[in-house]
């Protein structure tokens, strides 16, 4: 990895950070290990039929984290990891932190066009990918991307049906020897503090990959303080259904959260109602998060089927915006609690208190884990707004990092001179302190958590001839939050349907859950005085003339 496209903290604030106890300077991959002397026999992780106690995650962890160094990953190179929820994603993880190999979270189903573009950005050295997944064959997709990487990359396969040009994650692990003498090897070269243990995606990448290299240092803070705003401990069962590449899941407080406090681990790789309730009965499942458009499902759902949800004590929702009056109905349908979640993959995480009062557990979006997050709130030309008045959300702090990994041009529009990440969301802050999102000011599409960069879709639909103008707009819908409408002026005597876009996307390699849901054509696009799309008329436009599709 080309460490000098990261952006490091200053000196004098890494140095307070350190003095304040925030950054340990450990390793993230030091903790299997020393959870097993905590926990050895007790279960750590359960995932499809297979449940791992602490001894057994730490072994396997280090068995991995040799078997990467066996096929030529060493410390620094990073590796696209691609798996579903399942107990490969937590090895695989454990192991990269362990060995310093910096896995690039990407999510199930990306394709071609974001594997490559990733892949190309961060230099991967492999792909870890499933065999088959959902009817799609990933290794047949690793195998073309790695073709076309600048560097040899290998696919490393978790599953039965390894071809013989890739290399099988479960022989990777299995290899003998003494554990002793391997842990003392491992511990040797164990990554630096400071080092990038994790590069997350930013939600919404502008076609510009926009990822973020989050340190040992920094992810560590961010789950211990995560986990102990939550009330994580050993009694602590959580269910891991959101994609488990997403910072939310995976260390808010989540699955790294859960583990570092002794709890137990339960991933399932879909969250339709029907396994959610029957994992939460069969595991005695205490606490899961979601997006607001699965809770709403759930909700509904529930009624139904009547299942035994007794042990869930709390849902954690964020990732996009929970109206009062479900966060309301949430506690009540379910059996549980509600702690909403305002976070992001850059770093900043807000939660509400677990003993809350309902006002503000259903009306705010909560409060920073840490005394040291820096939050200022700004009008549109930067000055400061008076406290409880909106404007866009400025931040800084401990695992809040200072730029994207390698876009100059990028980090200039999303972070300040002096460091402050732009979160793009409109807030205001309560008297008592805790956030309220309102809206937001940068340009893309959340469906149902999942973020998508209206400028994305606009450069790659412009590749179509029958295009001379799109836009892509944000569709209001009860389901999902919101769904991409594409706004194009179509080239003259050419016509093009919404059928037409999604094929041109999907083959062009384009991940599903971004392809426009509605096109409407128009003689021209409305344009601000600037001359770009005028979005706000673009949205009146839809607002005015609902979607018409039974
Ligand atoms: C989480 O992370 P990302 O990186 O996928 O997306 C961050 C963005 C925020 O800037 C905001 O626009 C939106 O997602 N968001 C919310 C929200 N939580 C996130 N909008 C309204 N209400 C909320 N509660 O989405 C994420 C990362 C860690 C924990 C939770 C969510």
């Amino acid at each position: 990895m080309n460490t000098e496209a990261l952006v490091p903290w200053p000196a004098d604030l890494a140095h307070a950070y350190r003095v304040a106890g925030c950054w340990r300077g450990r390793s993230l991959g030091s903790g299997p290990w020393e959870w097993a002397e905590q926990w050895g026999d007790r279960v750590a992780v359960v995932g499809g039929d297979r449940r791992l106690t602490f001894r057994e995650l730490a072994m396997l962890t280090d068995r991995l984290a040799e078997g990467f160094g066996a096929v030529g990953l060493v410390r620094g190179d990073t590796v696209l990891v691609q798996l579903p929820n399942g107990w490969e994603f937590v090895v695989t993880t454990l192991a990269c932190l362990r060995a310093g190999v910096v896995p690039v979270m990407m999510l199930p189903p990306h394709r071609e066009y974001e594997l490559a573009s990733i892949g190309r950005h961060v230099d991967a050295k492999a792909l870890i990918v499933p065999d088959d997944w959902r009817g799609y064959d990933h290794q047949e997709l690793a195998l073309r991307v790695a073709a076309t990487l600048p560097s040899p990359a290998k696919v490393i396969v978790a599953g039965e049906n390894v071809r013989s040009e890739c290399l099988g994650l479960r022989e990777l692990m299995s290899r003998s020897g003494q554990v002793d003498a391997r842990r003392r090897r491992l511990d040797a070269v164990s990554p630096d503090a400071s080092d990038v243990a994790v590069f997350l995606l930013s939600g919404g990448t502008t076609g510009v990959p926009k990822v973020i290299g989050r340190t040992h240092d920094d992810y560590d803070y961010n789950i211990r303080r995560s986990a102990a705003v939550c009330g994580f401990g050993p009694d602590t069962v959580y269910l891991a259904v959101l994609p488990a590449g997403h910072n939310f899941p995976l260390a808010s407080p989540g699955i790294l959260g859960a583990l570092s406090a002794g709890g137990r681990v339960v991933m399932l790789p879909s969250p339709r109602s029907e396994t959610v309730f029957a994992t939460i009965a069969a595991e005695r499942v205490t606490v899961t998060s979601a997006v607001p458009a699965i809770v709403l499902r759930w909700m509904e759902e529930v009624s139904v089927t009547g299942p035994d949800l007794s042990s869930l004590r709390i849902v954690h929702v964020g990732g996009s915006v929970l109206s009062p009056e479900v966060a309301a109905r949430i506690g009540p349908a379910l059996g549980c609690r509600v702690q909403q979640v305002y976070g992001m993959a850059e770093g900043l995480l807000c939660y509400t208190p677990i003993d809350a009062p309902d006002e503000v557990t259903h009306r705010t979006q909560g409060a920073p884990i840490s005394p040291y997050d820096e939050l200022l709130v700004v009008d549109r030309d930067g000055r400061a707004v008076p406290r409880g008045r909106i404007g866009e959300l400025l931040t800084r702090g401990p695992y809040t990092p200072r730029g994207y990994f390698g876009v100059p041009e990028q980090n200039a529009l999303s972070y300040t001179e002096d460091g402050w990440y732009r979160t793009g969301d409109l807030v205001r802050i309560t008297p008592e302190g805790n956030i309220v999102v309102c809206g937001r000011v940068k340009d893309l599409i959340n469906r149902a958590g999942e973020k998508i960069s209206a400028g994305e879709i606009e450069t790659l639909v412009q590749e179509m001839p029958a295009i001379i103008e799109a836009a892509a707009v944000a569709m209001p819908d009860p389901q999902v939050g919101e769904r991409v409408c594409l706004f194009v002026r179509a080239r003259p005597g050419r016509t093009l349907t919404l059928d037409d876009v999604a094929e041109a996307l999907t083959a062009r390699g384009v991940a599903a859950f971004k392809i426009p849901e509605r096109l409407e054509l128009l003689d021209d696009l409305p344009h601000t005085p600037v001359g770009k799309p005028d979005k706000a008329a673009l949205r009146g436009l839809l607002a005015a003339k609902p979607d018409t599709r039974s």
